[in-house]
């Protein structure tokens, strides 16, 4: 470890190392400053810490302009992120986020792409008794944001239940093994006493230490043949292996990641590699000693090149395989077979293998909110009041009502019918497989619309689908408002990454099954041109696939784009 820049006091670590050193395990001034009447804002370095805590400060963007024409604060309010590994809750923890959501956010819910909730708007005065609220229903946002690791994802695929339920029960496991141990959550929001600070430091974060992890860590367990956590995309996947029809283990990926900036070929999405195998009881170790690996030789100076994928890069991914090995004292064994055919979500109503009903619901972009013609919100409460089984965010940004019993079924079908809900069988397949992060107003990292344009680019492209026959054709779609990849597009067939107000690169020949990254097509396009793009490929895609062909293979193999294998391979 002689050249790991957490040991080497004297490499120039970044701001936010710095912040992290002196806030005394993720405490700072955070608690005085939420009491501040003065103003709704934080300053940035407790903004930092805030990030470990669940939250981000933002500010309305919609309204920055005229507020700065009349030299007043930005509208500052605060984003909430709360997690629950696999994204499974009660009706009870739902009809909890319902609530807080119209009491001290915006009213609206969304349901993210790593299958946690966020709410936005919030007052800062109103944090603390929400998250106490939070807490109160037994989910946390702690780690939802911040440099340590992140919601555990985890396939809810209904249809595999039963072991999906034997996976789910290892997300968790993994969750509460990495959760940070730091007392100042607790003190912070939920009144909890005061430390002393007279304890040793790395014993209150035995796993992250003092300054915690150079950057976010993600995970994810897919359960084949479905790999809708994207698997690929995590900084550490399992893809569990059964064998006779037990989980006999998980296959194990390392290095996955899909942030990037414009213009800095030295960033680039990844895809994780396949290092082995290990049987369940060996997950936990494994994860932990992964972590650590990352902890000591991530970068901590330069924040934009700090995540996993690129420590792997950089020393190679035999270099990460021995220092695992020589951390666990064991090898992982040979990677097991395994078979993904896409990473989407399966709709409508399925039997689970213990006789319980699911009902995949499409929620467009993820987002729950009443509208006049569509009350989603009222809808889920009252099912939610009612439904005596579980709540699975999916990880396209969906949502399952899950666990009915037979004698319920019906009730919650005319729930769902007296509400409009709906599993999206009237949609295009490719407005059912598409996501869009949250980007404008309250993103402040959005370069360009994403959530509230993309349904209409949509529908601007669903014509065309008409027209070729290609409405019911599942092809993956998806949109960021910047190259951060929050929706991770660099693994869809078709992906808009926002560059400008109105512009878009475009990419085409990701996977189907999210196991391969796509590639630029055309840049900084507006709508006339990304439609005008699209419309001779479709066209050219519905008279020549091959029997079974999928849009992404197609792209490449008609030429469109060339492979790409790695994602260092990228931008070339
Ligand atoms: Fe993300 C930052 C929203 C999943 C990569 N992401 C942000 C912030 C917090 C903006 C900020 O830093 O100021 C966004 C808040 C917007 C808002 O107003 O709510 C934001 N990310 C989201 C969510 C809500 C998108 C969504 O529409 O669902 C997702 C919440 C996940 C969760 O529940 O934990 C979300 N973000 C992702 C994913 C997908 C995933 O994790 O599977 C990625 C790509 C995977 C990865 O991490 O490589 C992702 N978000 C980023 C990055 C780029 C990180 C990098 O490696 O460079 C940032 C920027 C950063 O960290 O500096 C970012
Ligand atoms: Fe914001 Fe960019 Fe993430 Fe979209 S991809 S939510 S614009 S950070």
């Amino acid at each position: 470890m002689s050249d790991n820049n957490l040991m080497n006091p004297n490499s120039a670590r970044s701001d936010v190392e710095e912040i992290k050193l002196r806030t005394n395990h993720l405490r700072g001034n955070l608690a005085e400053s939420l009491k501040d009447p003065i103003t709704a804002s934080i300053t940035e370095d407790e903004n930092r810490l805030m990030k470990f805590h669940g939250s981000y400060m933002q500010d309305d963007r919609d309204l920055r302009n005229e507020r700065q024409k009349q030299k007043l604060e930005p509208a500052f309010q605060f984003m909430v992120r709360v997690r629950a590994p696999g994204g499974v809750v009660t009706p009870d923890q739902w009809l909890m986020i319902d609530r807080i959501a119209q009491q001290y956010a915006n009213g609206s819910i969304r349901l993210t792409t790593r299958q946690s909730f966020q709410v936005h708007g919030v007052m800062k005065w109103s944090m603390k008794p929400m998250i106490r609220e939070v807490n109160e229903a037994l989910l946390t946002t702690l780690a939802a944001c911040g440099d340590v690791n992140r919601n555990v994802m985890c396939g809810p695929n209904p249809h595999q239940s039963e072991l999906h339920g034997e996976v789910y029960e290892w997300a968790g496991k993994l969750s509460r093994h990495l959760e940070p141990q730091t007392r100042a959550y607790h003190e912070i929001w939920l009144d909890g006493e005061k430390v002393a600070g007279t304890e040793p430091e790395d014993e209150q974060e035995p796993i992250y230490g003092k300054v915690y992890l150079p950057r976010k860590f993600k995970i994810g367990i897919a359960v084949p043949p479905s790999n809708d956590v994207d698997v690929f995309s995590q900084d550490l996947g399992f893809i569990a292996i059964v064998e006779n029809g037990k989980l006999a283990g998980f296959n194990v990926t390392v290095g996955g990641g899909m942030g990037m900036s414009h213009g800095d070929p030295k960033t680039y999405p990844q895809v994780g590699q396949v290092i082995g195998f290990v049987r369940p009881d060996q997950v936990i170790e494994l994860a932990e000693k992964t972590v650590t690996i990352q902890r000591d030789y991530g970068d901590r100076c330069t924040r934009k090149h700090a995540r996993f994928k690129y420590t792997i890069d950089d020393r190679g991914i035999d270099w990460f395989i021995g220092e695992l090995t020589a951390r666990l004292g064991w090898k992982p064994e040979p990677a097991r077979p395994f078979h993904f055919d896409n990473n989407g979500d399966r709709y409508g109503w399925v039997k689970g293998s213990d006789g319980k009903w699911h009902l995949t619901l499409f929620i467009q972009n993820g987002r729950i909110v009443d509208q006049d013609d569509y009350p989603l919100m009222t809808g889920l409460r009252e099912i939610a009041k009612v439904h005596t089984g579980d709540f699975r965010l999916t990880p396209n940004q969906n949502l399952i009502i899950g666990g009915v019993k037979t004698q319920q079924k019906k009730k919650i079908e005319e729930l769902a019918k007296k509400y409009g809900l709906t599993e999206g069988a009237h949609l295009s397949a490719l407005r059912r497989n598409s996501m869009a992060c949250v980007a404008l107003p309250t993103c402040g990292l959005a370069m360009a619309e994403s959530e509230r344009y993309f349904p209409t680019l949509l529908s601007k492209i669903e014509p065309m689908l008409e027209e070729f026959g290609l409405q019911n054709d599942d092809i993956v779609i998806r949109m960021t408002g910047c190259p951060n990849g929050c929706a991770r597009p660099a693994l869809a067939e078709i992906a808009l990454i926002g560059k400008a107000v109105g512009k878009y690169n475009l990419y085409l020949g990701g996977g189907f099954a999210g196991d391969r990254l796509n590639r630029l097509y055309k840049e900084n396009i507006g709508e006339a041109e990304i439609l005008d793009s699209l419309k001779p490929i479709l066209a050219h895609y519905a008279k020549d696939r091959q029997n079974g062909e999928r849009f992404g293979d197609f792209t490449i193999r008609a030429g469109y784009v060339r492979e790409v294998r790695s994602g260092q391979d990228f931008h070339s």
